[in-house]
């Protein structure tokens, strides 16, 4: 398949990023909250934010000792400003357009070195786990980040259940592909489906979330519904949403970004102010709804992975 060159995000981003921040600061004015309640009311189908309500609230979720103490972002922020190119690649596309992805029934495909492969309906799955609440720094390979609730469940718990065989070394996780409702998948910006992976140590840290909700509630198609990975102190990309297929391999798998840019999109990703991309640095970030950049941290703040990394260089394994 020809794959154009991969989307230059920083230019995208910044003008994006600018025009929403802007944006939104106008919204706040009373005239322009009221002319901009007209005009997303003007169309149809297009609610650019999910009410939390809409979305099934999520009984028995405990909270989890793997929280930070900062103040979360919006539920708007959250839902109303995403990646998930599967739906377009402007920030606002997937809140648009993501309505349309069925996500039920549900099925993951768990395959590969383990020694129970099987199709696994998600409403099985979902029983065999308790749920937690984890309020996760998250940072996007774009340099802006945000502060999300989820509600999940530790990767780790449904890779052991699975029992991987000694071959495994790697996880690759793949989203739905289903072009009649993810209109994005026409358009070979990235190669379809989106693929992720992680190392098999990776995928067993306590960090390593599998999240079905956020703000107590489901997760909305938008983020990533029904089943997502979150993976805190790497780039966002690595955080694959709407996953139908775990698969265990002996050999490092491929994974979306990398496949479109190398160069720029490594596999290991890990959230590094040390290591710039080559098209702007990584030294600092924007939380969405603060107007002066902070720095960014190591691991994005999550110092208690280093040791997965002892040893490496982490300027060649970017
Ligand atoms: N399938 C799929 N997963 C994806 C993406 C995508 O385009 N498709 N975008 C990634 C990127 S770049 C980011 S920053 C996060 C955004 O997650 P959020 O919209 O829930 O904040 O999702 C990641 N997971
Ligand atoms: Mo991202």
């Amino acid at each position: 398949m020809l794959v154009r060159q991969a989307p230059d995000i920083r230019t995208a981003d910044i003008t994006d990023e600018r025009h929403y921040v802007n944006r939104r600061a106008w919204l706040r004015t009373a005239v322009g909250g009221a002319l901009a309640t007209a005009a997303v009311a003007a169309v149809p189908g297009s609610p650019l934010v999910t009410p939390v309500s809409a979305q099934a609230a999520l009984p028995n979720v405990k909270k989890s000792g793997y929280t930070v103490d900062e103040k979360w972002n919006s539920y708007e922020d959250i839902t109303g400003y995403n990646n998930f190119y599967e739906f377009g690649t402007d920030k606002e596309d997937p809140a648009r357009y993501a309505g349309k992805m069925t996500t039920r029934p549900w099925t993951v495909k768990i395959d590969g070195a383990c020694a129970k492969p099987a199709d696994y309906n998600i409403d099985d799955m979902l029983k065999w786990f308790p749920l937690e609440e984890r309020v996760y720094r998250f940072r996007c390979v774009e340099a802006w980040s945000m502060v999300i609730p989820w509600v999940g469940f530790p990767l780790a718990d449904l890779v052991k259940r699975v029992e991987p065989t000694g071959k495994a070394k790697y996880v690759q996780f793949t989203t739905l592909m289903r072009p009649t409702e993810m209109f994005g998948q026409r358009d070979p910006v990235l190669q379809w489906p989106y693929t992720e992976g992680l190392r098999l140590d990776e995928a067993l840290h306590p960090l390593t979330l599998l999240a079905v909700g956020v703000y107590g509630k489901t997760l909305p198609n938008q983020n990533g519904a029904p089943l997502r990975l979150v993976v805190p102190w790497k780039y966002g990309f690595k955080s694959i949403k709407s996953i139908v297929r775990i698969r265990f391999t002996e050999s490092q798998p491929a994974t979306a970004w990398n496949q479109s840019n190398a160069r720029e999109y490594g596999f290991y990703s890990n959230v590094n102010p040390e290591v710039d991309h080559p098209r702007w640095t990584q030294s600092r970030e924007r939380r969405i709804g603060e107007f002066f950049r902070r720095k960014t941290l190591m691991f994005n703040g999550y110092d208690q992975v280093a040791s997965l990394y002892a040893g490496m260089d982490l300027k060649k394994h970017y």
